[in-house]
């Protein structure tokens, strides 16, 4: 009896060293206000879009978030700038903004609007890149901000984009993670 409660000690405390990242268990994300900058008066917000900002995920998420556990809702018609770093020393990473469709699929290619996705997205760069994706966000709907390199986005690096038909204003939320 005594043994086996000091068993399930021992593997409790594995457990807990073992990093988050190698659990797959995302940290909750803590949105940072410097990550997003509105222009209300030429419809314009910008966002600091950072590849494997945390290690969480393996390096595989956005500002830290995986599996959709952030979400950048803009009201239809905006012009969105994505400044987009990767900042993973391990992997190159890229962006595009796709449909939301359930069962993630793999990505077609085609992003959701025209030029909303970075150069050679199946490529991705390598860390210290940066670029901006510039893209008009001309259709209410749910989409996905993922990345595009082969396995990327299988493997949780994707956020959410929500296109409103009735927001005012952008706005940036943590959200739970899809499991
Ligand atoms: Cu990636």
């Amino acid at each position: 009896m005594r043994a086996t409660i000091r068993g399930f000690a021992l593997v409790t405390l594995l457990y807990a060293a073992t990093p988050r990242a190698l659990r797959g268990q995302a940290t909750p994300v803590k949105v940072d206000s410097s990550w997003m900058a509105v222009r209300a008066a030429d419809s314009t917000v910008e966002f600091q879009l950072t590849a494997a900002l945390t290690s969480d995920n393996g390096g595989m998420n956005f500002n830290g978030a995986a599996r959709g556990a952030l979400t950048l809702t803009v009201p239809v018609k905006w012009h969105v700038t994505l400044h987009f770093t990767n900042e993973d020393d391990n992997m190159p990473h890229s962006v595009e903004v796709t449909l939301a469709q359930k069962p993630l699929t793999a990505t077609s290619g085609k992003p959701a609007f025209p030029r909303a996705e970075s150069k050679h997205a199946a490529q991705g760069v390598n860390a210290g890149a940066k670029e901006d994706v510039r893209f008009t966000a001309n259709q209410a709907g749910s989409y996905l901000i993922v990345c595009a390199v082969p396995g990327h986005e299988a493997a949780g690096m994707w956020i959410r984009l929500s296109v409103s038909a009735t927001a005012t204003r952008p706005w940036l939320q943590a959200v739970p993670a899809a499991p």
